[in-house]
């Protein structure tokens, strides 16, 4: 068991002060204050319950087709699958990154030229249990040095979470712990989670609510005792250079780049290609492999 110094001191601490971008409104105020306090900011019924259940569909369509493909559905604990998607795969896509909450969050904090780079969805079954507290990639030198955030990810819930589902938990202000003890530098040791425990706050998302958090923010699955999967898009916004693109293989036909808005067009950075192939996933969370999917 760590000390109780030891587990306070895990912090690098938040930057001082703030990256506020100059004239920033009260609406960006508040979310970079969010972003880099808890880690994590919400909007409730920011897109119609209609919205969520065309989501759904799409998210079982491409589950799917996935599941046989080697390296489709990828195993994040027992009973739970990741998959990535193309943008065309889901047929509110362009409604969620031109959704004016999801552009001015992206804006305020990772700046104007933000880059899409991921598009996905977790779904943890009836039987998924606990996941081990983590983050979902290694801290970037970027956060490390210069305390900068840069990528988010934006989640939308498919369904009314409840707490038979095992919701999704957050231990909020720890997206700047860092620790040579953290396994892959993403998995704090069991020692270490009681700071986890202290901080955990449980999110009840429903259909139409979004949120974003830093990706680095210690969080995990837990429990489902539901008869009811709890299937959840993820949307990836990264800052010019922060380098998670290299880890998705994104990409847009002709025809649908050629259809959107220049406004998203340039949010996009992802090749253009004559027809899609379906993802093979390069980035797994080796840590949450273990058990059985
Ligand atoms: O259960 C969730 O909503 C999140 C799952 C998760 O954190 C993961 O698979 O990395």
């Amino acid at each position: 068991m760590s000390d109780t110094a030891t587990l306070e001191s895990l912090s690098i601490g938040r930057p001082d002060p703030l990256p506020i971008p100059a004239g920033a409104d009260d609406e960006v105020r508040g979310i970079v204050e969010g972003i880099y306090g808890d880690g994590i900011i919400g909007k409730k019924g920011a897109f119609s319950r209609e919205f969520a259940r065309d989501m759904a569909e799409d998210i079982y369509r491409a589950f799917h087709e996935a599941l046989p493909r080697p390296r489709g559905a990828v195993g994040r604990g027992r009973r739970r699958f990741y998959v990535e998607i193309h943008p065309e795969q889901l047929r509110g896509w362009l409604e969620l990154v031109d959704h004016p909450w999801v552009r001015t969050v992206s804006e305020a904090i990772l700046g104007p030229d933000y880059q899409i780079v991921e598009l996905g969805f977790d779904i943890p079954f009836p039987g998924a249990t606990d996941q081990p507290w983590h983050r979902d990639f290694r801290m970037p030198e970027a956060t490390k040095q210069d305390k900068r955030l840069t990528s988010l990810a934006f989640n939308l819930t498919a369904v009314d979470t409840t707490e038979e589902m095992g919701p999704f938990e957050i231990a909020p202000g720890t997206q700047f712990d860092w620790s040579p003890e953290f396994d892959h530098e993403m998995f704090p040791p069991k020692s270490m989670w009681s700071r986890y425990e202290e901080r955990a706050v449980r999110k009840y998302p429903k259909m139409g609510d979004i949120s974003a958090r830093s990706a680095l923010t210690i969080h995990h699955g837990t429990r489902s005792i539901s008869e009811t999967p709890r299937p959840v898009l993820v949307l990836g916004v990264d800052a010019p250079g922060a380098g998670n693109a290299e880890h998705h293989d994104m990409a847009v036909t002709r025809g649908f780049y050629d259809s959107l808005p220049e406004r998203v067009q340039r949010h996009l950075v992802c090749p253009i290609v004559d027809e899609l192939t379906p993802i093979t996933q390069k980035h797994d969370i080796e840590g949450l492999m273990m058990g059985e999917a």
